[in-house]
């Protein structure tokens, strides 16, 4: 038995999908209007988990133009047979489902094959030489729809049928069908993807059924566990390690301690889920419930986390190089635009556009971090150098309509000003001004988080530290959000109208609560 701690992947990381390689562990997520798309983690575990690239590194295979927040890639699946790792996922803004493989899961993955299927959440199951495509409703049905497809070109080799509903619960999705012992097992999420959130189990002799559902469903879910640290757990897959044990990821939140009624801001999340085998069906860790603190046989020990993140800029990197010389942790907002960034003797150059933070389904100049902890420091020095008017920064970014923005405003007359700009739902305000010396050339910014505020300071070329106020994580929480939004905080460099530069930028992640 061995100790680890959940989530085994903090942070914006909804939908997780895992496959077995020998005994290597490769895991994906939902990536929305973020690019590059899907994050590849791998480990071997399964408690500490490392991001090694993504599945979706060109604009040709991430069309992401107008793509509304949240919109984009929804849950993924991976799966790996015969020597290949494929990737299936929805982009539910331009072009729906897809599959995508590659023989090294570091990349880069084809092109991707759409598959004339409807539905959300779809996946694979590899059978008796054949590949069957399951999705989440099609064509206006419900229910999960079945296909045989091939899985390299994305052709149908059959009719979708629907194969199955849910067990009664709201929304039934998320559905992966297994074969174990001689059973077809169809686990899905139900109960929408919020506080009444599930995961629930069928299984059947014959692939296209009928189903007949698990005594004990749900399966895992913490609807009833309030208040518990952890909330809205579902969508999840289901999987056996090398030595014979079984497991389950899911999604779960986080709800921010203090608050009185849940709120969350770091997003859904990555959990890991001991499995034992009960007359035929699983059982998923406590009788359905599961702790931040876990005792389970990993199959190897874990170790120490660290989620801190320093910049190299001293890389050669470019963005249509992302996948190779970019650390890839950052990510952009929707299809950057590679001439934007620029790396230049140890430092980072960013060009603005009339693009700001605040405009919907566009692509202002950002690259940001996962905020994968409650408590963070985020540290950035920045200088302006141009004859245009130019502001660039730090970010606590959520999406175009939540994000608290702490930078440096240089007129094109050489004033300068360290500004914070909040802006909720569709309110915009600029909450702090203070103007700073011409001859200032560096500008130290900080944004600091516990588990009520973000706290934005900032300090002049030697000068002490300022405090510029703060703003509360309840503004940049999904239960706030005026439309339905599945992402997280990004902690992010920003620059709009001419050109900044980046000296250093460091985050570090406190996990203690
Ligand atoms: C995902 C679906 C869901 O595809 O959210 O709330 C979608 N339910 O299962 C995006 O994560």
């Amino acid at each position: 038995m061995s100790r680890y701690l959940n989530p085994v992947i903090p942070g914006f990381n909804p939908d997780p999908s895992v496959c077995r390689s020998g005994e290597d562990y490769y895991l994906v997520t939902s990536s929305f209007e973020f690019f590059p798309g899907v994050p590849v983690y791998h480990s071997r575990n399964l408690a500490n988990w490392e991001l090694i690239g993504h599945c979706l590194t060109h604009n040709e295979q991430l069309p992401l133009g107008n793509c509304p927040a949240s919109a984009g890639i929804y849950a993924p699946t991976i799966r790996c047979h015969e020597g290949l790792f494929y990737m299936v996922t929805t982009n539910v803004s331009a072009g729906g489902n897809f599959i995508v493989h590659t023989e090294d899961i570091r990349g880069p993955w084809s092109v991707p094959a759409p598959v004339d299927q409807g539905g959300i959440d779809p996946s694979l199951l590899f059978m008796n030489g054949k590949a069957y495509f399951c999705s989440n409703g099609h064509k206006g049905e419900s229910g999960v729809i079945l296909c045989e497809v091939d899985p390299l070109t994305g052709k149908k080799l059959s009719v979708s049928t629907c194969i199955a509903h849910g067990t009664g619960g709201k929304a039934p999705e998320a559905p992966h069908l297994y074969f174990i012992d001689g059973w077809y097992y169809l686990l899905m999420a139900e109960g929408g993807t919020e506080y009444g959130h599930m995961v629930t189990i069928q299984r059947s002799r014959e692939l296209y059924g009928p189903y007949e559902a698990c005594p004990h469903n749900p399966i895992l879910t913490h609807r009833n566990r309030y208040p518990h640290p952890i909330q809205a757990t579902g969508h999840a897959d289901l999987f056996e390690d090398h030595k014979g044990n079984w497991w389950m990821v899911c999604l779960g939140i986080r709800p921010l301690p203090g608050a009185r009624v849940m709120l969350h801001n770091l997003g859904r999340e990555t959990f890991l889920v001991p499995v034992t085998w009960e007359n035929g069906w699983p059982v998923a860790g406590n009788n359905g419930a599961f702790e931040l603190e876990m005792e389970a046989p990993l199959p190897l020990p874990a170790v120490t986390r660290n989620f801190d993140f320093t910049a190299d800029f001293s890389s050669d990197f470019s963005v249509e190089k992302s996948a190779g010389s970019l650390s890839p942790h950052w990510n952009f907002i929707r299809n950057p635009e590679p001439k934007r960034y620029i790396l230049d003797k140890d430092r980072l150059r960013i060009k603005g556009s009339d693009k700001r933070l605040s405009d919907p389904n566009t692509n202002p100049s950002f690259m940001g971090i996962r905020q994968q902890a409650f408590r963070i420091e985020a540290e950035t020095v920045v200088s302006a150098e141009t004859l245009s008017f130019v502001r660039a920064g730090i970010s606590a970014y959520y999406n175009d309509s939540y994000h608290y923005d702490l930078y440096l405003e240089q007129g094109g007359d050489g004033t300068k000003a360290v500004v914070v700009n909040k802006r909720i739902h569709d309110l915009e305000a600029e909450t702090y001004r203070t103007p700073v010396k011409r001859e200032t050339e560096d500008i130290r910014l900080r944004i600091s988080s516990d588990l009520e505020q973000y706290h934005f300071a900032f300090r002049a070329g030697e000068e002490e530290w300022q405090d510029c106020g703060g703003g509360l994580a309840a503004g940049l929480c999904t239960e706030g959000t005026y439309r339905m939004t599945f992402t997280g905080v990004y902690i992010g460099l920003f620059c709009s109208g001419g050109e900044a530069e980046f000296k250093s930028f460091s985050l570090v992640q406190r996990e203690e609560l």
